[in-house]
């Protein structure tokens, strides 16, 4: 029996390697497989960066030791325009900072808690084998610091989070992170790597509700998020902080989803990735255009970037996308190809107003948290939210479209009353109505993911274009209109 099965098992850990060689794995798999002597050559510090980078790779052929310093703090910073929240951070960042490393290292793991720091806070890392991810050993009250030590037995792309009771509180306010553990050989060289992670975040407020918005439990048990965003902020990766890549490169994204709820549906619109490592594991899956990420999980993917323009990263569930900020970019430059795509831009298409430049929407904003809010300002924001939500039917020039969408511009229904038209906006509108002596009977629908600044400034650049009589709403006005209206049972908000 012995001699039998040895050259068999000989045989077929032979295939084995050549077929990880031939398709180009990550690794040979498993805790089995690795470098697992004892740490070599002076201790290192790990360098961490902050999203949406990554750490350069590790680069080293033996195992070392390898010192993790990571610091929690409590921040106060923006979630959206104007709407601040209290994020708890590993390292002062939502997601926490990129840790990487390389299998087989011993990594003595530092946690400080910010002497600042209203709670206690700890760390469970996907990465560590043992019991809690590490998470008994490193329970820090504000002011402390503590320390463990873990082996990384396994390669792959990990999660970190905060497992404090209640815990749920501890990673819906942004207590997650990303750890790379390379496989011994490193990981295939590529042009970019960013560090994208998804989260969702529920506010006492509705989404974009302005000012300081507080942590609502009761929303994170229903699970029903206020915001659904990547790298902690609605625009995180849009405008100028949007990825950055050049024809011919190719990128490489680090996703991983802190939760604490949700599953991703992790997309980028005019792409398709060339490799997925699903779950953040050793192999690849080829020509993907969606992969699911779960809570507390991950996926490395890749593309190779083939022609300039704009992917829209996305959760393709898609009203976390385009009304609970799940929206990021990545701007590819370079020559067109035209034998690949015929090159005409379609981003707005998809953005609407959230392609619109935000200067004149945040600089009214200010201006109506310090009560110095000017018609011109109202006007300025007005017109930026207006292409892109309002333009699409009733066109960027007001006019409409005959038969179908009625004028804005010089249009003797609303110059009538601009009360109704404030209902319009909220409620939608379907029926017979006559405007400038033409009949319409269509339907609007109802544009209620607007706030009260938002309806008042479009309105009141609506009433200032194009003919009409001029006028203003406040958002007081809005707000009170809205308490006013009777909608459908469901509908309120
Ligand atoms: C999806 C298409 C669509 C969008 C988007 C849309 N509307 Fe309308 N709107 C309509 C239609 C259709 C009507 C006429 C409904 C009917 O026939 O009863 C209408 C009617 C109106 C009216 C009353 C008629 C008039 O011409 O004065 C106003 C005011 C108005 N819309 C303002 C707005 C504003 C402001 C926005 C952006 C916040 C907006 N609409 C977004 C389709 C749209
Ligand atoms: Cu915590």
């Amino acid at each position: 029996m012995k001699r039998l099965l040895l050259p068999l098992m000989i045989g077929a850990s032979l295939f084995a390697i050549t077929a990880a060689k031939s398709t180009g794995m990550m690794d040979t798999g498993g805790s089995a497989a690795g470098d697992f002597g004892p740490p070599q050559g002076e201790p290192i510090h790990a360098q961490l960066t902050s999203p949406p980078f990554v750490p350069p790779p590790v680069n080293r052929t033996k195992p070392a030791k390898v010192i993790v310093d990571l610091e929690v703090k409590e921040v106060e910073k923006e979630i959206s325009e104007g709407v601040k929240y209290t994020f708890w951070t590993f390292g002062g960042t939502v997601p926490g900072s990129f840790i990487r490393i390389r299998q087989g290292d011993t990594v003595e793991f530092h946690l400080k808690n910010h002497p600042d720091s209203k709670m206690p806070h700890n760390i469970d890392l996907h990465a560590v084998t043992g019991p809690g991810g590490g998470a008994a050993s490193s329970f820090t009250a504000p002011g402390h610091a503590s320390q463990f030590t873990f082996k990384a037995l396994n390669a792959g792309l990990y999660v970190y989070h905060c497992a404090t009771a209640p815990v749920g509180m501890h990673v819906a306010n942004g207590m997650y992170g990303l750890i790379l553990v390379e496989p011994p050989q490193g990981m295939p060289k590529v042009d970019k790597e960013y560090y994208v992670m998804q989260g969702d975040f529920y506010t006492v407020g509705k989404y974009r509700e302005k000012g300081v918005q507080p942590f609502d439990m009761q929303k994170a048990i229903d699970e029903n998020p206020t915001y659904v965003l990547f790298n902690g902020s609605e625009g995180a990766l849009l405008g100028d902080k949007a990825l950055k890549a050049n024809v011919g490169d190719t990128v490489r994204l680090y996703v991983g989803n802190g939760g604490p709820n949700l599953v991703s549906s992790f997309h980028v619109i005019g792409e398709i990735f060339d490799k997925v490592y699903t779950e953040g594991g050793s192999h690849y899956q080829e020509n993907v255009q969606t992969t699911l990420v779960p809570a507390g999980g991950s996926a490395i993917v890749e593309y190779k970037a083939e022609v300039p323009g704009t992917g829209v990263i996305v959760d393709h569930s898609i009203f976390r996308a385009f009304n609970k900020g799940a929206l990021g970019m990545v701007k590819t430059e370079g020559p067109e190809n035209k034998a690949v795509y015929s090159g005409k831009e379609v981003d707005s298409v998809y953005l609407g107003d959230k392609s619109v430049s935000a200067a004149p929407v945040k600089a009214a904003a200010n201006a109506s948290a310090s009560g110095s809010l000017t018609l011109a300002q109202q006007i300025k924001a007005g017109e930026a939210l207006y292409n892109g939500t309002c333009s699409v039917c009733h066109q960027s020039n007001g006019a409409g479209l005959p038969n179908v969408f009625p004028p804005l511009a010089g249009s003797d229904y609303l110059n009538a009353d601009k009360v109704r038209a404030a209902k319009v906006v909220l409620n939608g509108l379907s029926g017979k109505i006559t405007v400038n002596g033409n009949g319409y009977d269509s339907v609007m629908p109802p544009m209620s993911q607007l706030n009260d600044d938002e309806v008042a400034n479009i309105l009141t650049f609506v009433m200032n274009s194009w003919g009409n009589k001029g006028g203003q709403l406040s958002a007081d006005e809005i707000k009170n209109i809205r308490a006013s209206t009777p909608r459908p049972k469901g509908a309120a908000h």
